[in-house]
């Protein structure tokens, strides 16, 4: 048990006992259901769409963002963690459930838990039923109406706030002769400069929406699971312009990989079509050209500076309420994305830098914090926090808790993790990544190995080295081990 549930458990002893004795014979079930519900930790769960570990906490002091620097003084940082599939839907999907995709499950950014995994309990109707005020604001799940039932008020989006036909949808462009683009052919560039406030965007208003919940929360009696689902930094890369201001353009530089990977099968090639829906962007199979590479990685750098701002007004307001000492923060991205590496962009690939993302927990009573090194993924998040509140995991789950990290920055974490992007299954360990593309006969059509500690950038495909067949072997039995278990 970890040592939160232990304190609560003895705090609630101490009470319950002093209770007990004052009311005498009055103390009664709902009292005592009563007390346990204000003894709880909240959860803060903030999910950021589209990011990858480029930020300083991550070793890339290029980015401004000191709102996560200063949560992550307070937090451990996972240095790796992974997702399970590198898509919006079906990653949050996976987390959510706790259980891991497979060719049939959580395979696109449509996925909905109640079709794919109808049996499963998601973790906030879970914690719903334990008691939890569970809300949702932005983007949690890709459909507001996923299991709704298990939110305790209805889930609130910005887009879905405005009238239909309203406004350029998930695109939210300010500036107007990018609104006239995208009412001309339903598309517009893929990044904007506005100068207007933050809440002229949505994730602006997602958090003047939360500084009110959090307000809300103080006095409510309740323990609460408030998700905020920012949506920068996902393209179109539109921000505030005071966020574009923080990058000097002439200092931006491209990849040092724009290269396809030595020896990469041609199942790993990526046409990276969800960039190229927007005007401006080359067609298929030409190439970015560098101007263009330049501006749209200044636009994700403003979009991540614009998120790490509403971040600190979050945490803010948690701290201005009162909240943060009984308040888990989950911080995580839903999947990495590429900006030019190996001549990629977005994510959709079973390529590290698709499948990593930053993933930051801080705990009420922050005895722990700095980097962990070991390997958690995201099916984990669930088994973690269900272990932390001390309440009776589902059977569904399929990761494990990694809360001893959180307590210890030198425990280990798992032997192997496994992320997969559509016939790809992946299996990572501490040194090596490979990739195993499966066939309709279960047969092994294609691999790719990365030996991690010379080559985290995933520039050299050892798989067909005769060198490393006995590391390839022993892989492919653990990975088929775990896809048969899931
Ligand atoms: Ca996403």
């Amino acid at each position: 048990m970890s040592s939160i549930a232990m304190k609560m458990i003895n705090r609630m002893t101490i009470v319950a006992l002093s209770l007990l004795g004052f009311f005498l014979c009055a103390a009664n079930v709902t009292a005592m259901d009563n007390f346990k519900s204000l003894e709880q930790p909240n959860i803060l769960f903030i999910l950021v769409d589209d990011l990858r570990t480029e930020l300083p906490v991550y070793g890339k002091d290029h980015i401004v963002a000191p709102n996560i620097d200063r949560l992550a003084k307070e937090s451990v940082v996972f240095q790796n963690a992974y997702v399970n599939v590198p898509v919006c839907g079906a990653s949050r999907a996976s987390m959510m459930t706790g259980i891991r995709p497979t060719e049939s499950r959580f395979v696109g950014y449509q996925s909905r838990m109640d079709e794919d995994a109808p049996n499963a309990i998601p973790l906030f109707s879970l914690l719903k039923d334990n008691g939890y005020f569970t809300q949702s604001l932005g983007k949690v799940m890709h459909f507001s109406d996923d299991s709704k039932q298990g939110w305790s008020v209805p889930t609130w989006h910005p887009r879905l706030a405005l009238a239909r036909g309203q406004g350029t949808g998930h695109r939210n462009y300010q500036l107007e002769e990018n609104i006239r683009s995208f009412k001309k052919n339903r598309k517009g560039p893929a990044y904007e400069s506005a100068d207007v406030p933050d809440n002229a965007y949505y994730d602006g208003q997602i958090t003047d929406h939360a500084i009110e919940a959090l307000e809300d929360f103080k006095s409510a009696g309740q323990p609460f699971f408030l998700t905020v689902g920012f949506l920068k930094p996902h393209l179109p890369f539109n921000a505030p312009k005071k966020y574009w201001d923080l990058y000097d353009p002439a200092k931006l530089a491209l990849s040092d990989n724009p290269f396809l990977a030595e020896g990469m099968p041609k199942q790993a090639r990526h046409s990276w079509g969800e960039m190229r829906k927007y005007v401006g962007v080359p067609k298929s199979p030409d190439l970015m050209p560098d101007e263009l590479a330049l501006k749209l990685m200044h636009g994700y750098y403003a979009g991540v500076s614009y998120i790490d701002a509403q971040v600190g007004m979050v945490m803010d307001a948690l701290r201005a309420n009162g909240l943060e000492e009984n308040t888990i923060v989950v911080f995580a991205g839903d999947h990495g994305f590429f900006l030019g590496e190996h001549g990629f962009w977005a994510k959709h690939s079973p390529f590290d830098l698709a499948t990593h993302t930053p993933l930051i927990v801080k705990l009420p009573d922050n005895k722990v914090s700095g980097n962990s090194d070991g390997l958690v993924e995201f099916v984990d998040i669930y088994s973690t926090l269900v272990d932390l509140l001390d309440i009776e995991p589902p059977p569904q789950l399929q990761g494990s808790s990694f809360a001893p990290l959180l307590h210890d920055l030198q425990a280990p974490g798992k032997e192997a993790v496994y992320p997969r992007w559509q016939k790809g299954e992946v299996i990572k360990t501490e040194q090596y990544a490979m990739t195993e593309w499966y066939g309709k006969n279960g047969r092994v059509q294609a691999r790719m190995l990365y030996d991690h500690s010379n080559d985290r950038t995933e520039n050299n495909n050892l798989a067909n080295d005769p060198a490393y067949k006995k590391i390839v072997d022993a892989l492919h039995q653990k990975l088929k081990t775990m896809m048969e278990n899931r």
